[in-house]
């Protein structure tokens, strides 16, 4: 299989927008009322996310990528993954914080979040604006297995970039 990224999160989470950055399209973002396949990522409609309803269609299409991209925005206070989420998806886990450059963004408050959800993966925090953690997430998805992409955290030496592994060390994706 290509190495392939779903991105899920809230609405108005950055979705859109960061696959805008990270495919280097300088179109505006739309909203998404279904998925949208590109190249190498999948975007997905915040509904998704957002309403437990469409959860069997989040793991449908997880079967069709090798990473999964967990957004929390910084500038939203709440919490919209159930605790674990990434637990029940067997695809390498990345938790995405978004629009660090926005004067409203608590950065540590989203670590905290995304950290719940994402108990073994990288965190990279990141701005589409800005072209923040952008070059990070395509060099993660190249990556086929937790330790490359322990390692590639360990070795950017970056605090833009974090490896979560508190909950279980040796987990076989
Ligand atoms: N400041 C800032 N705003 C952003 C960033 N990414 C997205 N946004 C804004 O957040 C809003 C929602 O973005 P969108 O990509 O449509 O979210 P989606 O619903 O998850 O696809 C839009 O107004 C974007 O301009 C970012 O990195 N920085
Ligand atoms: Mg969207």
């Amino acid at each position: 299989m290509k190495n392939r990224a779903m991105l899920i999160g809230s609405i108005g989470a950055g979705k859109s927008t960061l696959t805008n950055a990270l495919l280097g399209k300088t179109v505006e973002a739309f909203k998404t009322q279904t998925l949208t396949y590109y190249d190498w990522i999948v975007d997905t409609p915040g509904e998704y996310t957002e309403n437990p309803m469409f959860y069997k269609s989040i793991m449908a299409t997880a079967l069709e990528v090798t990473h999964v991209f967990y957004l929390q925005d910084a500038t939203n206070g709440k919490m919209i993954f159930p605790p674990g989420f990434s637990m029940g998806i067997t695809k390498l886990p990345i938790g995405v914080i978004t629009k660090s450059d926005h004067p409203n963004a608590d950065i540590a408050r989203s670590i905290d979040m995304i950290k719940s959800v994402v108990s073994s993966g990288p965190i990279v925090i990141t701005s589409s604006v800005e072209g923040i953690g952008i070059e990070y997430l395509k060099e993660l998805v190249k990556l086929n297995d937790m330790n490359s992409m322990k390692n590639f955290v360990i070795a950017a030496m970056d605090d833009k970039l974090l490896f979560n592994d508190y909950l279980y060390t040796s987990r076989n994706v």
